[in-house]
Order: C-alpha cells, then structure tokens, then sequence
C-alpha cells in the first residue's frame, strides 16, 4: 500500500503527514501500519504518529546508514518508553547492509526497545521482504495483549466527513473496547459523541478492541469540531488535566542513546538547566508545558502546568521537546499526580519533589492516597490507580495515617467545644466538618466511633484491620460518638440520660469520668434543687424555682447529661437515682396499683406522679394494664438494689 495520501507528497516523493497501510500476515491475522515522516521539519507529525502506537518498524537506508533524523526518532520512542521493535535495511540492493545494520543496533539496544531484530530488504529486487513479514509475525506474537476492559482513551489523528455519514475521526485504539452506540466524550470539550458507525482497515465492524486502527462515524460532533490531538474517552475515566506533576528522564537525545542514558532514571544531571517551557506530546496530542523543578538542580520531579488540557491518567508517558534549541532536547517524564496540590507553603515544593522522588513508576492507589488523604474512588479510577483501601464513609477512601490522624482531630475540636459551650447538647457534625477542613459531613459519622455492624466491614472505620489505629485510632484516648445528630466526647457520664432512654442510677455530683466541668452557676442552681430533694424525694422543685436557680433548658440537659439530675421531663426534674427509689417504693404496693395509690406512695402530686410513672413504663421498669393500673416488672427489684449499694461507679457493671 501506498501510504502518502497528499498530492504534494507524491510530487516530492517525501512524506509531510501520516499515513496509513496494513497487510496480512502469514498466519492471516492484519497488521496495520501508522507511517510517519522522516524529515525533521515534520517532527510533529512524525510524534503524533508514534504516541499511541504498541511497536515500532525503524526503517533505514543500507546506503545512507544513520541519520540525524534516526536518531531523533530513535530518541522519541524511547522518551513514550516503546519497548517494541524491529529494524528494517532498505535499498540493501545498493550497498552492503551490513554495516548500517550494525550501528542501527548498537544504537537501539541502549533505549526502551533494547535488543532488536534486523532484516535486510529491498524494495527493488524483492529480497528479504519474506524474511520481513516472518519477522513481524513474530514481533505482533510477542505484545502483550492489551486489555479489553481498559478505559478507552483514542487520540484522534485525523478527521474529516463523508457525504450522508457526517463526521469521522480515525486513531490508533490501543486497548479498551469501542461498539457501535456507545457513548464517548471528545476532550478537552467533553462534549458527548455517540458512535454511529465504526470501521477497523475499511472494514465496517459492530465492535473493534485494541490494538486497532479503527474510524468512528461520530453523531453529535459536527465536522469542523475533531481535530488531531483531541482525544475520545470513556466518561468518568480519565482526568482532564492542566497540571501534573512528573518524573523526568534523559534519554536519547544525540549521539548514540545508550551515553545519554542515565542508570537510574532518578535524576538529571544536575548542570543540566531545562528551558522553562517545552512542547509535550503524548498520543496525537501537543501543547506547551511550563516546567517547574521541584527540589535543588538536578532533581527529576517536575510540575507541569499545560496550556490546553488533557485526559491523563498517572503512569502516562508523556515526551517533552525543546523545538528551539539547537541540538534536539528530547525528554521522557512518568506521569506521577493529575491532580497536584498546590504548592503554597514555604518548602513544599521541595518537600513534594523528596516525596515524589520515591514514588513508583507507576505509583499504587496507596501512594496517591498518602499524598492527597483522602480520595473518592471514582477520583482515584480516573486518575488511573487501581486498588485502594475499602471506602471510610461513602464513596471515600483514606490514608489510614491520614484517618487516624483526623480522628484525634475530632476528638479535640469535639473536646474544645465542649470547653466552650459546656451547656450544649454536642458539637454539631456540620461545625466539626468545617473546623477539619473536610469535604463531606459523611466523614464526621465515619470518624465518629459507628455503632457496630459486622455486616458491613467497609463502612467501619474502627476497624483496625481496615485501618491500623495511629495515636488517635480506636484504642487511643480520643473516641467521639454521634448520637442523635450531636458529637460528644464518649463516656457513660456523658450519655444523655434524655427522658426516652433507659434511666441508670448515678452518683450525685461525682462524675465517674472527667467531663468537661460545668459552669460554677450551673453546679450551684443543681446542689440547691439536689437539697430540696433531700427530704422530699418526689417532689420536683415548681418551673418558677428552677427559673430562680438559673437552670433553664439547656442548663438542666446539661447538667442531666452529666448525671448530675434526672430528668423525668423538660419540666420535671429528680435527683439521679430517683427512679431507682421510685421502683423500690411501688415494689412495696400490692400489685398492680393505681396511679392515686402510687402518688401517695411516693409522698408527691399528680403534677410529678404521671410523667414519672410513664417515664418509668419508658424505662421497662413499671407495666402499664389496659385498666390504667401498673405492676413492677419483676426483675427490676432485683437489678435495682444491688447496683445502690455498691456505692462506686466503677465497680457497676460487676455488681449489675
Ligand atoms: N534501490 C532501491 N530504492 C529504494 C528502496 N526502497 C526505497 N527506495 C527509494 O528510496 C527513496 C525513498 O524512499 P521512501 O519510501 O520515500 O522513503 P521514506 O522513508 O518513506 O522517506 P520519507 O517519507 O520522506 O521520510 C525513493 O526514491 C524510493 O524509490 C530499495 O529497496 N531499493
Ligand atoms: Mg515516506
């Protein structure tokens, strides 16, 4: 096949643009070729033809032997990191290929491809090509296969329409799967195109993997819109991207590649200075990338900030070129974070280049996770990482550092609003969303210590199989408990005895754990309305007296919060213990009683006998009949005299 498609071309027997041919191998299996130009003023063309593809065919001249132009070209594949090839002898009917072949492959065996095959050929006598096709039947068996769940990502190399189908655009697919119908999206737009029809080598297919050379008949794009160096992806896969930050390497560049070569790909040497903006290439793509060292000279982390987006994903190779400088500049860099944070305080550029010095190439989920903290799932599988802890809360994943970290966090800032406001019910996890600088409230309840639920592992972050507890994890000091819509400082002191809950006999005015202390006119207001109590047990002091004491709402949950009172209603407030007291006396009456006869056992009024009779049906202590009467459950009298002798706190869960 003749791949030069241009008039000019074909009247100066050059190639400007690319091209493309294929043939059948001699298993019957296709083999498509992506020509590229050899010149060096169409450089541009030639790398936007190397980018995606899986092997190359380097092609010299027996007569002619090793050109500037080979050696750029030798230098591009190695900086994308092709690692394979072939290499073709041509016009061998002219001069002995012999000692072309031999410095073509000490060349080449420096770079990414390393050792390649040669055949000698020639186009005239028809020598070799035999040779030729064997041999690139067994380069194709030698590619791993692409795999055909992978994001596509088809960097469009050419466009055009075609009367009554509309628009086409044709690109090397080199993995992934595209079917007629489905959906992509054309960057950097993102504008939906939805795949009318679909063509592999002229041949009209329902369904193409890669590697392929496919043609998309695009609905949705008008004609004038693709153009070479966008790209067709899946949507939510890929990161569109302005920054990045990447590993540089020297590699080919001229002279033989293998000088040029670092052994290890970590640093540049250091007198080396790079301009401060190069063109990147990668796929069919180009821009301009404004290239900003991170860490002292020498140091191969670098901060690209592009000038028109593209879909990334980490681990991508992309190729830098100096296009103005004199000798070719030709740079490899790794892709290593798509979404780089800024870099705003003092020493955090270098501190990001140490960092990223020892990253992977390509770095794990767990790497990216460590840099950015936290992470949606959907955000690390655009960013090309797979893998990853299970999810804290949601769709989130966590550093496990970064978790633990944020869990003595909490638990400060829950702590020091407790300080501040003694007399609230909690923190309100919105407040404690905003004082951690995180991006969803779900992370508060995850950080939260959850109720347990062996059902669902993944959303149990205390879990220290799932994430290893730091200084602040699950067994430190610091456990922060949601409950009905609040963060408070877990303890038994601070669980709100709020009138629905079971009620549990407490100490008066000695909290067993320390709580936060409660205003001085609180504790005050509470030791006058305990006194009252004293020898009327029953007698809950009237709304004017509490009014009179400085208790209102908030102080009264507050300090029942801190068990210091039992709170039978909003309005009703008894010492702590009281219905403790209270199923001792109805235990008394003969079964069951009237509500007359439990008032009068208890010494109170009407006003105080029915909400703390229902506060104690509530509580499971008291029965109430269909007539209105009430019995004692019968183990409450055991339950409740040996818990108020035991005196201590502490030794409660042993006597219960
Ligand atoms: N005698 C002889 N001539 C050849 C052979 N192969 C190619 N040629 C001639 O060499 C010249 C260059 O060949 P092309 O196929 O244009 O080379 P190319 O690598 O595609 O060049 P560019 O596209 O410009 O980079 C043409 O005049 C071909 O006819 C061969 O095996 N023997
Ligand atoms: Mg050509």
């Amino acid at each position: 096949m003749e791949p030069d498609r241009w008039a000019e071309e074909r009247r100066r027997g050059l190639t400007i643009d690319l091209g493309f041919a294929w043939m059948m191998l001699p298993g019957g299996e296709r083999l498509a070729f992506v020509d590229v130009p050899g010149h060096e003023r169409f450089v541009p063309n030639m790398l936007a033809g190397v980018g995606p593809v899986a092997a190359v065919l380097l092609v010299v001249a027996a007569d002619g032997g090793w050109m500037p132009q080979s050696a750029e070209h030798l230098a591009a594949i190695d900086a994308v990191g092709i690692r394979h090839g072939l290499l073709a002898v041509t016009r061998c009917d002219l001069a002995d290929p012999g000692p072309a072949t031999r410095q073509a492959l000490d060349r080449i065996a420096g770079t990414s491809l390393g050792p390649v095959e040669a055949v000698a050929v020639s186009a005239v006598t028809g020598a070799g090509l035999a040779d030729l096709r064997a041999a690139l039947a067994r380069l194709v068996a030698a590619l791993p296969a692409p795999d055909p769940a992978a994001p596509v990502r088809l960097w469009v190399d050419r466009s055009f329409s075609i009367r009554g189908s509309g628009t086409v655009v044709t690109g090397t697919l080199p993995a992934g799967t595209v079917t007629v119908g489905q959906e992509l999206l054309l960057t950097p737009s993102m504008r939906p195109a939805r795949l009318r029809g679909l063509e592999s080598l002229n041949e009209p297919v329902t369904s193409v993997t890669g590697v392929a050379r496919v043609a998309l008949n695009l609905r949705g794009i008008p004609a004038d819109v693709p153009a070479r160096g966008m790209a067709l992806v899946d949507a939510g896969r890929w990161t569109l991207t302005k920054l990045m930050d990447v590993r540089l390497s020297l590699r080919g560049g001229p002279g033989p590649p293998s000088e040029m070569t670092l052994p290890s790909h970590r640093t540049l040497p250091p007198e080396m200075t790079l301009p401060p903006e190069m063109t990147l290439h990668i796929g069919s793509a180009r821009t301009q990338a404004r290239i900003r060292l991170l860490g002292a000279p020498g140091t191969a982390i670098a901060r690209l900030t592009l000038r028109e987006p593209l879909p990334l994903h980490v681990g991508d190779r992309v190729l830098l070129r100096d296009p103005g400088s004199a000798g070719v500049v030709i740079l490899g860099a790794t892709v290593l974070d798509v979404v780089p944070p800024a870099l705003t305080k003092r020493g955090a550029a270098a501190a990001a280049g140490r960092e990223l010095a020892a990253w992977p190439d390509p770095p794990s989920a767990a790497d990216l996770l460590r840099r950015h903290g936290l992470l949606r799932a959907s955000a690390l599988a655009a960013m090309g990482a797979t893998g990853g802890p299970p999810p804290v809360a949601g769709e989130w994943l966590a550093d496990p550092a970064r978790w633990a970290n944020l869990r003595g966090q909490l638990a400060e800032a829950v702590a020091a609003h407790a300080k501040r406001d003694p007399l609230a019910i909690g923190m309100p996890p919105e407040a404690a969303r905003a004082a951690l600088g995180l991006p969803d409230r779900a992370l508060i309840g995850a950080l939260a210590n959850p109720p347990a639920d062996p059902a669902h592992p993944a959303s149990h972050p205390a879990d220290p199989a799932s994430h290893p507890a730091g200084p602040a994890g699950p067994a430190g000091p610091a456990s922060v408990q949601l409950q009905d819509g609040y963060l408070r400082i877990a303890s038994d002191q601070r669980r709100d005895p709020a009138p629905q809950k079971t009620p549990e006999p407490r100490q008066p005015l000695q909290p067993r754990e320390p709580a936060p202390p409660l205003p001085p006119r609180v504790v005050a207001g509470v030791k006058a309305v305990l006194a009252d109590l004293s020898g009327a047990p029953f007698v809950a002091p009237e709304a004017g007296r509490l009014r009179d004491l400085g208790l209102d709402a908030r102080a009264i949950a507050a300090a029942a919060r801190a068990g210091l009172l039992l709170r039978v209603t909003e309005q009703i407030v008894l010492a702590p213990g009281a219905d403790a007291k209270a199923a001792q006396v109805l235990a008394r009456l003969p079964q069951p009683f009237t509500t007359a006869e439990a008032r009068q056992a208890l010494g109170t009024t009407r006003r105080v006998a029915i909400p703390l009779l229902e506060y104690l049906d509530r509580a499971g202590i008291t029965q109430r009949l269909p007539d209105d009467r009430r019995r004692l459950r019968l183990t409450l009298s055991v339950a409740f005299v040996p818990v108020t002798r035991c005196g201590s706190g502490s030794s409660r869960a042993r006597c219960g």
